[in-house]
């Protein structure tokens, strides 16, 4: 079959959306680290908009730090690929055109150099997904000893993204140009704030002039990103191509869902957002504790509980009547952790989460999910636990949801089956539950001292230590299924 292609844009179905623009005329004002799914299906999409309004100096150069096949899908595509939009209705095909072309950083780092230092580029955007940022989960500061860190603080090219991005704000630096505006759509924690920090240390350790630069000159503005897109399977490639009639070697699949959320501040100026969607706001930390704690704290608890328990996809977790109530009273117990927003309707905000979990038309692998539960956990389950408790309340099943993750990492499932465990510190938490064994008395302890993990304070807190434990026990006796039933009957003691 034919490519996806510039040149084949004009035999697709009339049915398909296509940029309708002049893509030789749009010029790159964005570059962005980390081109995977999601954002091709998130910030993209937002951006392919804009250009289709005119704003033809806002296109994106991606690049990949790591592999080269988004590079090697697209490149014959003109960076052209299909987002499918899927839920119960039929699927609505969009080509994007807003990528012009993806650049893989290990194969030539300073071609991505070049781009970044380039004026040009007003806006550097990020994915790089939690362990991106190699800063600390549980502190949020650079990891100073991260060997990628300690490589790029070298004299040498980069490999991580703060190595990339210090390297470029030196370069503009010297060359008089203005930095650029550093865009995090990652799911952590004042992610602005969190990224500053990482990239002022950084620079600071290369260059004491270039630090008091970052700290003072570069505006990271915080985001919350949402749009649940599960990573493509051949079976998507092979619907997505039948309804194009041309092929796409990459193309993503998505909900109809999406929200993004950005802190308004871009001294180098940016496009206009909100004119497609966007939410223009000052402060964006009560919308991102509000997507963290119910969104992606009920995500990776289905993702544990419903792994283990046998359930490929969050579909098929949330629609096990215990598993649907251990997240209705997880979204309950983060509730009052949230700041307030106000004429906000949260409870419809809980019920259309629920109903987005269980969107029968994505195969949102709890598996993937699960991925990165050392670099995930702080921020989805165990700041709110914490915070419960410094109002005096029980943690409740949050610590379901963390021990759920703690049986997880043994990488053995329920049937003593292997689980492909993939986290940046897989070997660690495999080593300390194969020391300790599946016994929760021992394991829960050994990884509660983890204070990359759960900072400093929990392990020692009977009042976290405890239903964690006990939590643990239970998954251990009766395995995950049984468990969730019994906690949703409040049979499972959560107290302290
Ligand atoms: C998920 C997120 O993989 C995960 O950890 O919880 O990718 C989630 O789908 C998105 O944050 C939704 O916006």
């Amino acid at each position: 079959m034919t490519r996806l292609a510039n040149a084949t844009l004009g035999s697709l179905p009339p049915a398909v959306a296509r940029p309708a623009y002049d893509r030789a005329a749009v010029t790159t004002g964005i570059v962005h680290l980390g081109i995977g799914a999601f954002h091709r299906a998130h910030q993209a999409v937002v951006i392919d908009d804009r250009l289709a309004a005119g704003e033809t100096t806002w296109g994106i150069v991606g690049a990949s730090l790591r592999a080269p096949d988004t590079r090697d899908a697209l490149k014959s595509q003109d960076g052209l690929y299909a987002l499918a939009v899927r839920s119960a209705a039929p699927t609505r095909l969009r080509v994007i055109g807003a990528v012009s072309k993806v650049l893989v950083a290990p194969e030539d780092p300073e071609r991505l150099l070049a781009r970044l230092a380039d004026p040009a580029v007003r806006i550097v955007s990020l994915t790089v997904t939690e362990k991106g940022y190699c800063h600390d989960p549980a502190t949020g500061g650079l990891a100073e000893d991260h060997p990628d860190i300690r490589h790029d603080l070298g004299d040498v090219l980069p490999r991580s993204a703060p190595g990339f991005l210090v390297a470029a704000l030196d370069r503009r630096r010297r060359a008089g140009h203005p930095p650029f505006t550093v865009l995090s759509c990652d799911n952590l924690p004042a992610n602005g704030a969190t990224v500053k920090r990482v990239l002022a240390r950084f620079a600071a350790l290369r260059d004491a002039e270039l630090g008091r630069w970052v700290a003072g000159e570069l505006a990271c503005p915080s985001t919350m990103v949402d749009r649940i897109v599960p990573a493509t399977t051949e079976a998507d490639r092979a619907e997505v191509d039948a309804a194009l009639g041309v092929t796409d070697a990459w193309p993503v699949v998505a909900e109809p869902f999406w929200q993004w959320v950005v802190e308004d501040h871009f001294p180098t100026g940016r496009p206009d957002l909100a004119a497609s969607g966007v939410e223009m706001v000052g402060d964006v930390a009560p919308f991102e504790l509000m997507k963290l704690r119910l969104l992606n704290g009920a995500h990776s608890t289905l993702a544990y509980l419903g792994f283990l328990a046998g359930y490929e996809t969050v579909a098929e977790a949330i629609a096990d009547p215990a598993l649907a109530a251990v997240v209705t009273r997880l979204m309950d117990e983060a509730t009052p952790t949230l700041r307030p927003l106000p004429g906000f309707d949260i409870e419809s905000y809980k019920r259309d989460l629920k109903i987005r979990f269980a969107n029968p038309a994505l195969r949102h692998r709890t598996w993937q999910i699960a991925m990165d539960g050392s670099q995930k956990l702080p921020q989805r389950l165990i700041s709110p636990a914490r915070d419960r408790l410094a109002e005096g309340r029980g943690i409740g099943v949050m610590a379901l949801g963390i021990a759920g993750w703690m049986r997880y990492v043994t990488a053995v499932d329920e049937k003593g089956a292997a689980i492909d465990l993939r986290d940046p510190l897989g070997d660690r938490l495999k080593a300390i539950a194969a020391a300790a064994g599946p016994v929760a008395e021992r394991l829960a302890p050994a990884l509660l001292a983890m204070p990359d993990i759960f900072g400093a304070d929990m392990a020692a807190d009977p009042r976290f230590a405890g239903p964690v434990t006990r939590a643990l026990a239970s998954l251990f006796a009766v395995g995950a299924r049984e468990t969730a039933a019994r906690a949703a009957r409040g049979e499972l003691s959560l107290e302290a």
